[in-house]
């Protein structure tokens, strides 16, 4: 296994717009294993293919608080959602910077495991923001996108403070 390089806002790759896996192959086996290992190690509760340079349509998620449960979702795709929530959010790829994004409060999710079987996710409070966030970096989205544009410009201007300083 092995833990992978998390690139960071604002890298442009992030904008990138992942493709749908078309085969589990045993390539994707291993990037799953290692997105797993770099989410549980940075520490994170999700992880999209994007954040590792990899724009295929793959997230692996763990909010549990034992930390051993961990869901792997191919190809997602929302199929339902309602309610509304106004959760504090975090981004391994925009360390240190925490604020609020209106999402669904519920969701119900469609998506293939790691064996390729099919199956479907009913998601409220943290597992729901959690997904809708890694669904948006499939879409090439960071949540900080969802702010005004004074919110983000001040936001990228701390990143880059912070960025040199650790040069
Ligand atoms: O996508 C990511 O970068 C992962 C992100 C997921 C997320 C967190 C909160 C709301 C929505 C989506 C993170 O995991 S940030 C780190 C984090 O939340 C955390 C870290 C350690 C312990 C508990 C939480
Ligand atoms: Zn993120």
């Amino acid at each position: 296994m092995a833990i992978l390089k998390i690139l960071q806002y604002p890298d442009e790759r992030l904008h990138i717009v992942a493709t749908p896996v078309e085969r589990i192959t045993d390539r994707i086996r291993v990037l799953v294993e290692n997105m797993a290992e770099t989410m549980y190690a940075a520490p994170g509760i999700g992880l999209a293919a994007t954040q590792v340079d990899v724009h295929e349509r793959i997230i692996v998620i763990d909010t549990s608080e034992t930390h051993d449960q961990l869901l792997v979702l191919i190809n997602p795709e929302i199929i339902a959602r309602s309610g509304v929530s106004d959760y504090e959010e975090g981004c391994l790829s925009v360390p240190g910077i925490y604020g609020k994004v209106q999402r669904a409060e519920s969701v119900t999710v469609s998506a293939l495991n790691v064996d390729g079987e099919s199956y479907t996710l009913d998601a409220d409070g943290l597992l729901a923001v959690c997904i809708q966030h890694e669904m948006d970096h499939l879409a090439g989205k960071v949540f900080i996108e969802y702010w005004s544009k004074l919110k983000q410009s001040r936001t990228l201007a701390k990143l880059k403070k912070k960025q040199r300083s650790v040069m």
